[in-house]
């Protein structure tokens, strides 16, 4: 990529990131659209793990379509985590906002793996698609054993 291009891209994703806050009426509007996100994002991975754990006949075109999104959803639910949004019916731990750094780090750690997931699927290879569901799936677990409450 040039340089230009990415100078470009991190514009956006501030412009991207300022706006956010702007962008929800309230709290719980933005706490509702990272549970949605979320919620999307989940099921088209959980897609994925039907195959991966033999529930339903591997289909390397379906695992493409759905890893693909789960890549692009993967970006969403961030802008909602918005100040302020650790108050409603939210299952958010406080830590996300007192140790913001360290949410980053682990909502970044999904982003990567997520994006290794893209890859695998689009070579089709059925082993290196699991391995990279389950190291997926370990960074959902490790953010939510984190910065999710248990009901
Ligand atoms: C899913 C889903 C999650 C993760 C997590 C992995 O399909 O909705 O939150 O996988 O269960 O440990």
């Amino acid at each position: 990529m040039k340089a230009w291009m990415l100078a470009a891209c991190a514009v956006t994703g501030l412009l991207a990131s300022a706006s956010a806050a702007a962008q929800f009426k309230n709290a719980q509007d933005a706490i509702d659209y990272r549970q949605a996100a979320l919620t999307v994002m989940g099921n088209h991975f959980g897609r994925i793990g039907l195959m991966v754990n033999n529930k339903v006949p591997f289909d390397a075109h379906a695992v493409q379509v759905n890893a693909d999104l789960v890549a692009t959803l993967a970006k969403l639910p961030w802008a909602g985590f918005i100040d302020g949004s650790d108050k409603g019916d939210t299952a958010a731990k406080p830590e996300i906002w007192s140790q913001p750094d360290k949410f980053r780090n682990a909502a970044l750690k999904m982003q990567d793996a997520v994006g290794k997931l893209n890859d695998a699927a689009k070579t089709g290879n059925q082993d290196a698609i699991k391995t990279a569901f389950g190291a997926a799936a370990e960074s959902c677990k490790n953010c939510h054993d984190e910065f999710k409450r248990k009901h």
